[in-house]
């Protein structure tokens, strides 16, 4: 019997927020290839969730270990205590060894964007109540656990999604390294991201609540987590089941605190900051996407915005809205980069057209002038022809 995983002891007013309203969390994990993004969903569901699908397509689909191919939706319920969650996890085809990797990231970015971009035109409806919300609020990306370094193919996407998403980058098959190797390469890779400013998620160091504020420093302290993943159990005592993977030397057990991370993240994503990754969603990545996508305006015109997360219950019932966090409005979006790449050209395409009509205009002007200075020369001609053929007939006359 898996342990539970303990939404329902969310911090009271917050639960009562999630449980009025009911809520969906969204889980997106992505990275290169092979590094157990599939394995990990599954890992995940067995220990947590509740399948809201055939079990049998899922077998198919998730429980043979394989290269994903599509974006694959996977939807759950987590339900604890009558307390329930719609999930969604976003499973993403990893990145491959391509020179070229820019295709197998950008459906990724673009999926992002696109849940953004969806959620803004049903807010923009008149009828909001039953809106479909598919924004991702927490994405994990897998890092190869090397021991050296981050590749700058990570750094790259890192920076794309950080700017998008609460960002969670984690170490995969930590089994593969040593525990002296993984404090070399978590050091490294913080040293790494905090050199390149990638932002990532953080848990909130809530003052007011000592023991939520201890919990987040250990969680902080840990960062990035190093996990593994299993769908394999094993019997370490009779009648006692854990999932791990079994070596000559030993068992690693996924959720084994001395083993790995796995627990810490499933806590942080799951329990403990649930709520906090749904609202800085919300307030951060949905209104910088919707300002930028709005041409940098600022969003207090937009009262009516029926978003329950961008509004918290006080204890009067009053509805106090949360001031969205000031955020930099140029991002390194490559759809935005592109929508301005094909804007300019569009401008240059259309002077270069009326340039070109000008050029043609002053020609057909230049042609006509000559024209008439040809007929104005054969006149003169004639003219003159004329008048020598009078001047004859005057002398003739004498
Ligand atoms: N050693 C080790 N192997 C793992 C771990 N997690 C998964 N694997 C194995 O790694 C292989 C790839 O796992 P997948 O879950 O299919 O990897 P993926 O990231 O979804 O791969 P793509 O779908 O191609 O992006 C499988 O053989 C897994 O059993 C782990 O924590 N440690
Ligand atoms: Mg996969």
């Amino acid at each position: 019997m898996p342990e539970p995983v303990g939404i329902a002891n969310l911090p009271n007013q917050r639960y009562k927020i999630i449980s009025d309203q009911g809520a969906t969390f969204t889980l997106m994990v992505a990275g290169e290839s092979g590094l157990g993004k599939t394995t990990f969903i599954n890992t995940l569901f067995q220990s947590s969730l509740k399948i809201h699908q055939d079990p049998n397509e899922r077998h198919n689909k998730f429980s043979n270990p394989h290269q994903t191919v599509d974006i694959d939706i996977v939807r759950a319920i987590l339900e604890e205590k009558n307390f329930k969650i719609r999930l969604n996890i976003i499973d993403t085809p990893g990145f491959g060894n391509n020179v070229n990797n820019h295709d197998s990231w950008t459906p990724i970015i673009d999926f992002i964007d696109d849940q953004h971009e969806s959620f803004m035109k049903q807010e923009q409806q008149p009828f909001r109540t039953d809106k479909k919300d598919l924004r991702v609020h927490a994405c994990i990306y897998f890092i190869r656990p090397t021991g050296h370094s981050l590749k700058p193919l990570d750094i790259e996407i890192m920076k794309r999604l950080s700017t998008r998403v609460n960002l969670i980058p984690i170490i995969a098959k930590l089994d593969t390294l040593s525990p002296n190797e993984l404090d070399i390469f978590k050091t490294r890779i913080r040293d790494i991201i905090e050199a390149q400013d990638i932002n990532i998620y953080t848990p909130p160091l809530e003052i007011e609540d000592p023991a939520s504020a201890e919990h987040s420093k250990q969680l902080i302290e840990a960062m990035p987590f190093a996990i593994i993943g299993s769908e394999d159990e094993y019997e370490i005592s009779p009648g006692n089941f854990v999932r791990g993977r079994k070596y000559p030397w030993g068992l690693v057990e996924v959720e084994n605190d001395k083993h790995c991370d796995f627990k810490k993240l499933r806590s942080l994503l799951l329990r403990t900051n649930m709520l906090d990754l749904v609202l800085s969603t919300n307030e951060i990545h949905f209104e910088t996407y919707r300002s930028i996508k709005l041409g940098g305006g600022s969003n207090n015109d937009d009262d009516d915005s029926n978003n329950q997360n961008n509004d918290e219950n006080n204890e009067n019932g009053d509805q106090t809205k949360k001031q969205a966090p000031k955020k930099p409005r140029r991002l390194h979006n490559p759809k935005f980069k592109e929508e301005e790449d094909a804007l300019k050209k569009f401008f240059t395409e259309q002077v270069k057209a009326e340039e070109q009509r000008f050029r043609q205009w002053e020609t057909n002007i230049v042609n006509e002038r000559n024209r008439l200075n040809q007929d104005l020369e054969e006149m003169q001609t004639k003219l003159k022809s004329l008048e020598d053929q009078v001047k004859k007939l005057q002398i003739t006359k004498r």
